[in-house]
């Protein structure tokens, strides 16, 4: 690799190819860095429906993701990996909340770092000179659209990246280079007429035309730090952190090939924690169990949050006490609010006596908004 500019050898390739997979690639394929136009329009007309409206993106977010020169300039070549991380779900349990694969184990980003990392110096080292940025969800980059592009897998109506014979349980990650590599080219493959996650969406995010109503999405809905808009809260059954469901019953990915053991639950409650438990996390516990997962960056209020929620889907009438301390003592408006949805949605007069009793006391206008309208009459669920 004496000269970064010019097209690389079959060898060259190879050896990048080969540097990925001894990294723990489970797939590799190259695009060429080009700017995608078509990409860019997608992103903007994405972004203006406002189906990103939770996200900080706008048209230059569009414009940056199109275009890997931007990332790194004069970037000729993308090479994308994939890694397979789905294993088998524990089976449910009452009480018990949902987490989405991809959260069970280490951050992965932090493991695609590591990844992508020693490829990069790999590819520099053998360059002669820094030749290389990476990416994985952090930047700026539209990584399924360059997945697309280099024939990694092609992009479902989940609109996550399938790759053949893995499925869509995949991370992605790319390192971008002024090395001209040969690329792989697209896949010429679609849905067809299948739209399983289409119907499997429980909050209707998905459109069934390859795009997403992201503001709609579970995944979006449990990771954000505001309140978690009314009329969503019931769809979201037990999922405490993601969602898979659209996933789950997609045929390739059912099909697809399992991720390594490292990406199995750090231990039972990382999977599938216990939701009482879980709505009396404090930030010691949250460090201890959570921050090395993708489900720390957001704070131990966000999971007492989801807790209270998912224990508001489970109408069970025991988990009112649990609840009653929440809407009472909870430090966080938020998490008290949420509260007092579960406690409305249970509806047995034990719930509905905490509400009438905590209402005067609340101190906070939304969270008191929320008793107000827990204890207003919602239809059958009052005769449970
Ligand atoms: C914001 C974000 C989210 C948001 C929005 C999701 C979304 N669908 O965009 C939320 C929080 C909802 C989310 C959820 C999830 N995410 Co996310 N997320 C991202 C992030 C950071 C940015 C995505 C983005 O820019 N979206 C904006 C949309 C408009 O762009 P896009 O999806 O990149 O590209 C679409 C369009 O541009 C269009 N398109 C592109 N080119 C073209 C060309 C033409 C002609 C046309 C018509 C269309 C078109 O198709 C693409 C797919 O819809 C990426 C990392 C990254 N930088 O890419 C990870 C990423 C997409 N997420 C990932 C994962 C794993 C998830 C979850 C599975 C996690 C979970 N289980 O909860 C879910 C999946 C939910 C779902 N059904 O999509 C993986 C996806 C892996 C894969 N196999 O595709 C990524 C790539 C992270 C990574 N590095 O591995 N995520
Ligand atoms: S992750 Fe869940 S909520 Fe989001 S689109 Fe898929 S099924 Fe719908
Ligand atoms: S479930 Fe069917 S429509 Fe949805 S992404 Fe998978 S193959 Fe495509």
């Amino acid at each position: 690799m004496d000269s970064p500019r010019r097209r690389s050898t079959n060898l060259e390739r190879a050896a990048v190819i080969d540097a990925a997979r001894a990294a723990g690639a489970d797939s590799v394929r190259i695009a060429p860095a080009a700017a995608l136009a078509d990409t860019r329009a997608a992103l903007a007309a994405a972004f203006a429906r406002g189906d990103f409206a939770t996200w900080p993106y706008g048209p230059a977010y569009a414009e940056r993701a199109a275009d890997p020169t931007r990332l790194l300039a004069g970037a000729r070549s993308v090479i994308c990996i994939a890694v397979a991380y789905a294993l088998p779900v524990p089976a449910r349990t009452r009480g018990r909340g949902r987490v989405s694969n991809y959260a069970w184990s280490a951050d992965y980003h932090r493991r695609l770092r590591d990844l992508l990392g020693a490829v990069a110096a790999h590819i520099d080292a053998c360059a002669g000179a820094a030749v290389t940025a990476i990416a994985c969800d952090t930047a700026p980059l539209a990584e399924r659209a360059f997945a697309a592009r280099s024939g990694l897998g092609w992009i479902g109506k989940h609109t996550n990246l399938i790759a053949p014979g893995i499925g869509s349980f995949v991370f992605l990650g790319e390192i971008v280079t002024t090395l001209d590599l040969e690329p792989d080219p697209p896949l010429r493959k679609t849905c067809g007429t299948c739209s399983r996650c289409v119907a499997a969406c429980p909050t209707g995010a998905l459109r069934g035309d390859y795009t997403i109503d992201a503001t709609r999405c579970i995944s979006d809905l449990t990771q954000r730090t505001g309140p978690i808009p009314r009329e969503l809260r019931s769809a979201i059954g037990e999922w405490i952190w993601g969602c898979d469901l659209c996933q789950q019953v997609c045929p390739p990915t059912q099909r697809g090939r399992r991720g390594g053991a490292s990406f199995a639950p750090l231990d039972d409650e990382t999977a599938a924690p216990d939701l009482s438990a879980l709505l009396r996390l404090r930030s010691a516990e949250f460090k201890r169990r959570y921050a090395q997962t993708a489900m720390g960056w957001r704070g131990a209020a966000v999971l007492r949050r989801n807790a209270a929620v998912a224990l508001g889907n489970g109408l069970d009438r025991a988990d009112v006490p649990v609840l009653g301390t929440a809407l009472r003592a909870d430090p966080h408006p938020l998490v008290r609010g949420h509260a007092a949805w579960a406690l409305g949605r249970i509806g047995s007069p034990r719930a509905l006596r905490l509400l009438r009793d905590t209402q005067q006391r609340e101190t906070d206008s939304w969270a008191a908004a929320e008793i107000a309208a827990a204890l207003e009459p919602h239809g059958p669920l009052d005769a449970l």
